[in-house]
């Protein structure tokens, strides 16, 4: 899924500058080879129209939305059990508990680790189900285009991408031999300024740039730098480079008071969708390119850490009363006269993991997914 060129010419740049060879043919040579993939790679930049947006919502209706935020859910929220206040002194039944860490609460070590634990499982082998995808990694990018009519713009988008994203670490884990703590980003602390969040360098997710002339900008450098993703973009599939188009005036969204006013709401559904088109649908256009598709955003691995920031946003509201941690009410899926929404409802992955009903993935610090977050 790589240009083959790209580990040749860098391989060859770092073998003559780490030995200090005066080897200007060869170093002519990098630099030609570099011009071609560049130019190689840009045409496989896609209009940003291809890619769409996700829906969003304003911040004065998402305020608007918890001052009126009536319970009016099928089977309301309870609220009368006693909110937690302390994340590590809730009733414990998951003994050691995975602590997800904000990015730049991580060991330099261990973001690479990551990294390279991602670019592993765009080097193995696709599983052969998911045509057509060219590696073990797009194939979960798969699995997300598939399934996308039922798992956005309804209350089973928050349950879902939490097992989704357990199904992305287990593979990490089991496939790959990740042992370091999963990461997740603050995304408030960078609203505004997503480029300077220190994940997108040179070492660990490469630039996050502008659009180019009305297309993403493929990404060239980095630990992706230079991947080509064959699924999407939308429900078709065409190779195309991964590419970033920033809009820091959408990422100003992704901020304190927006999660607040979200949070803020009593019944799940009204909390879910000012998640869903607030804070998450913002962190997705922000970034754009690739990560704006609805489908296929997986194909950027920035999507992982964005959706641990959602899935935390949840966790937060979840202990603000102990009742959130055992019911869920809304629908299942998008639309009127929906499926409602219950503990008994079933998380799919298409076969990557086992399935899961939402009531095991509820509370993330019982024994099933026994995890928590560093803050
Ligand atoms: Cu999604």
């Amino acid at each position: 899924m790589r240009f083959s060129v790209t580990s040749r010419v860098l391989y060859g740049a770092a073998a003559a500058s780490a030995l200090n060879i005066p080897n200007r043919g060869l170093l002519d040579e990098v630099k030609q080879d570099l011009d071609g993939l560049t130019e190689d790679l840009e045409q496989l930049a896609l209009p940003l129209d291809m890619f769409g947006k996700f829906d969003t919502m304003t911040l004065e209706e998402a305020q608007a939305g918890a001052a009126d935020d009536e319970d009016t859910d099928a089977n309301n929220d309870e609220l009368s059990s006693p909110a937690s206040t302390d994340e590590f002194t809730a009733q414990a039944t998951c003994a050691n508990p995975r602590i997800r860490v904000e990015w730049r609460n991580m060991r330099d070590a261990d973001k690479l680790s990551f990294v390279n634990a991602v670019k592993c499982l765009m080097e193995k082998p696709p599983s052969g189900n998911f045509s057509p995808s060219q590696s073990r990694y797009e194939d979960i990018v798969a699995v997300h285009q598939q399934m996308t009519n039922r798992i956005h713009m309804s209350g089973l988008f928050l349950p879902w991408h939490r097992y989704y994203t357990w199904v992305f670490s287990g593979l990490l884990r089991e496939e790959c031999g990740y042992t370091a703590p999963l990461p997740w980003w603050d995304e408030v602390r960078d609203a505004g300024n997503f480029a300077g969040s220190g994940l997108f360098t040179d070492e660990y997710f490469g630039d996050l740039p502008p659009a180019n002339g009305g297309r993403g900008t493929c990404i060239q450098n980095g630990a992706f730098g230079g991947t080509i993703l064959n699924i999407g973009p939308g429900a078709s599939n065409s190779p195309h480079c991964l590419a970033r188009a920033v809009d820091e005036t959408q990422t100003a969204n992704v901020n304190q008071a927006f999660v607040d006013s979200c949070n803020s709401r009593n019944t799940y559904s009204s909390m879910e969708s000012c998640s869903e088109m607030g804070p998450h649908a913002y962190g997705h256009n922000g970034i754009g390119a690739v990560m704006a598709a609805v489908s296929g955003s997986p194909g950027d691995p920035i999507f992982f850490l964005h959706h641990g920031f959602v899935d935390r946003m949840w966790r937060k509201w979840q202990i603000k009363d102990n009742s959130r941690l055992r019911n869920i009410s809304g629908c299942a899926t998008p639309g009127d006269n929906c499926e409602p929404l219950t503990r008994d409802t079933v998380l799919s992955s298409m076969g990557l993991r086992r399935e899961v009903t939402v009531g095991q993935i509820l509370d993330i610090y019982e024994p099933f997914l026994c995890y928590l977050y560093d803050y």
